[in-house]
């Protein structure tokens, strides 16, 4: 899954980047597979279009979101959720692609949680100024297992703080191709993104799109 097909892979590819117990960022990880996934995504995005959901407490989200797998999280008037339903479509949402599936595995793997088995995957996508605000990851019934994030298109900042809100968090430069784990003893820590500078990726245009993987149900 690393990008060393001409042998380019730069050493801190090869090396996961600790941030705290539990959280690594594996840099480049989804680099080889990231057309393939590109596409993959545009066809899940066609039977389940990104809306901009609302806040329980009724505020619109500047990210975009849509949903594939089994299970996919929502958020509306009454809380945030899993559902096995789009609530814009009635149907299922769309099944989640097996290279989607393959690379978030060999993510969990390489950082040390074998046996993922994810049955949604959140597909985040920030255009210039949109940003995720600091919040911990709860809705899911099994805190066992992993987080895997896969970062495509323009970079952002990532916020990544302690168990508590007020605690200071540290600031990382994702970049396309790079794939946070996040589980074991890390995964309660308040997280976000800064609003997303402009720029242009040559396969993902002029914004960021963030998977995250989970076993949520
Ligand atoms: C994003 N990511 O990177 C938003 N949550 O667009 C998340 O909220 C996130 O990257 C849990 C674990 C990893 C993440
Ligand atoms: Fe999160």
């Amino acid at each position: 899954m690393t990008d060393d097909l001409f042998g380019l892979a730069e050493e801190s590819d090869l090396r996961p980047e600790t941030l705290a117990p539990g959280a690594v960022v594996l840099r480049g990880f989804a680099r080889g597979d990231s057309a393939a996934l590109v596409a993959a995504l545009r066809e899940v995005s066609a039977e389940a279009p990104f809306r901009h959901m609302s806040t329980p407490g009724g505020f619109r989200m500047s990210v975009a979101m849509t949903n594939c797998g089994e299970l996919g999280w929502t958020s509306d008037a009454s809380g945030y959720r899993y559902t096995a339903l789009d609530p814009d479509t009635g149907r299922r949402w769309p099944r989640m692609p097996t290279s989607f599936l393959r690379l978030a595995q060999a993510a969990a793997l390489q950082a040390g949680f074998p046996g993922f088995v994810p049955d949604a995957c959140l597909v985040n996508r920030y255009e210039p100024g949109a940003k995720l605000s600091l919040h911990q990851d709860k809705d899911e019934r099994d805190f066992t297992q992993p987080i895997v994030s896969v970062s495509l298109g323009i970079p952002a900042i990532f916020l990544f703080g302690g168990e508590k809100r007020a605690e200071t968090p540290r600031r990382i430069l994702l970049t396309h191709g790079d794939v946070v784990v996040w589980g074991g003893p890390a995964r309660q820590r308040y997280h976000g993104v800064m609003p997303l500078k402009s720029g242009e990726h040559p396969l993902v245009g002029t914004r960021r799109i963030n998977l995250t993987f989970r076993k949520a149900g």
